[in-house]
């Protein structure tokens, strides 16, 4: 059945495929499911019909007939258990993947939200220079901790699998910190994830909300 999700009616991040529902794209990509995008306005986030889908008031969902989804964790999890190539099919290698699914988003994506809300909300604060200093040495903890699991691999745990999308997308927010270029070795993952094809189609549909042309399936 082919799902619908949501996703920000104006892009806040100018098509950079910043916002969650980019993680949601790519894994369809991969999947080769065909999909539709309900853009929905920061008003209607906070509508009933939307809170419906996600309490939290938030984008991404998934619809896919009677089923409706929120939290992208769930959401990958849940594509990459219907399609081939998202999750290894050995039990205890696909136990991994679902490890490192969560340790991207509970474990690595924890201070750099922190490092977004002190740039992006909180810069006039007078604590700001003084936490960022903080927020980023916890950052560059898990980077470090990162790179060396990560070591000459090519992915996260054998073959490419939905953990790599959720902790590439994780770290893409990171591009503009200077933080990465810490560690060639995780520039050098993010090229790769990056440039594969579903990643591409992905981008381009999350870009094509922004400059208007014709949104994608
Ligand atoms: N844990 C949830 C998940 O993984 O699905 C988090 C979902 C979430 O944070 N959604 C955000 C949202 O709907 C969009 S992705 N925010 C609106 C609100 O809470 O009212 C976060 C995001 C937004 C914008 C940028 N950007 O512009 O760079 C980057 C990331």
């Amino acid at each position: 059945m082919r799902p619908t999700i949501t996703a920000f009616e104006a892009s806040p991040d100018r098509g950079q495929g910043l916002a969650r529902d980019m993680r949601v794209r790519w894994a369809l990509e991969e999947a080769g499911q065909d999909y539709d995008v309900r853009l929905v306005s920061f008003r209607q986030l906070k509508e009933p019909a939307h809170r419906a889908l996600n309490p939290f008031g938030q984008i991404p969902t998934y619809e896919a007939g009677e089923l409706a989804l929120f939290e992208t964790g769930s959401i990958l999890l849940y594509i990459a258990e219907r399609h081939p190539g998202l999750l290894p099919d050995d039990d205890h290698a696909r136990a991994r993947a679902i490890t490192w699914m969560f340790a991207s988003v509970s474990t690595v994506e924890q201070p750099i939200i922190e490092r977004d809300n002190a740039v992006l909300l909180e810069r006039d604060r007078p604590w700001t220079a003084e936490r960022l200093v903080a927020i980023d040495g916890r950052i560059r903890q898990r980077l470090t901790e990162l790179s060396q699991h990560l070591g000459e691999a090519e992915w996260l745990d054998g073959a490419f699998s939905v953990a790599d999308i959720m902790m590439v997308h994780v770290l893409l927010r990171l591009a503009r910190s200077g933080l990465l270029e810490e560690h060639p070795s995780l520039l050098a993952y993010l090229a790769r994830a990056t440039e594969r094809p579903a990643y591409q189609r992905a981008f381009a549909a999350q870009l094509a909300v922004f400059t208007g042309a014709n949104e994608g399936g």
